[in-house]
């Protein structure tokens, strides 16, 4: 089920374009980054601040159905804001990885299970690690599974 609310697109013409583009086709079209060929699924998070519906697509990385959410940035000293909105309502995340978005709840990996999955994601998607050099912070690491 897609979150209720008001949806509040991204001011980045790129991601919203992309958004558009993906929901508009089903993922059929705008499933990939740019002209790099490398699968993106969409996201969907409750604003912490304003309580709207925001979607970004992310780099896809899977393991047994459970999907990361990598707030990497580019390597930027922050973290995106979407990451705030995670850490706010973890319960109010939808993933899309084709036709149907799906309700998931997200929590954030520590430890053991965050260097796993860090290197699934490198796998995936190799700037990851590039962007892990570039900046001072650790980047977060979400995993998104479904509710039950
Ligand atoms: N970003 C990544 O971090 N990792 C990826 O793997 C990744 C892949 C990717 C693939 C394709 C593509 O098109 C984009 C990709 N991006 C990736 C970019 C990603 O989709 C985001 O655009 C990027 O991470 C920046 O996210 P952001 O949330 O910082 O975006 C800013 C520009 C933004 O939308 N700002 C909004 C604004 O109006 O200024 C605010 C959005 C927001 O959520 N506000 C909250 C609210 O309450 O509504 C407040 C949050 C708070 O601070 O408490």
């Amino acid at each position: 089920m897609p979150l209720d609310g008001e949806y509040e697109p991204s001011p980045e013409k790129w991601v919203r374009d992309q958004v558009e583009l993906y929901e508009r086709t089903g993922g059929r079209e705008g499933n990939t980054l740019l002209d790099r060929g490398l699968p993106v699924v969409l996201f969907s998070t409750r604003g912490a601040k304003s309580g709207k519906v925001r979607k970004n697509p992310l780099m896809r990385v899977e393991h047994d159905g459970a999907y990361a959410m990598v707030a990497s940035q580019g390597g930027a000293p922050k973290h995106p804001t979407w990451y705030h909105n995670v850490k706010a309502h973890p319960d109010q995340v939808t993933v899309q990885d084709g036709p149907e978005p799906w309700d998931g709840v997200a929590r954030e990996a520590t430890g053991q299970e965050k260097a796993e999955w860090w290197e699934r994601a490198v796998a995936a998607f190799p700037d990851y690690a590039d962007y892990q050099r570039k900046t001072d912070r650790e980047i977060p690491l979400f995993i998104v599974e479904r509710k039950n």
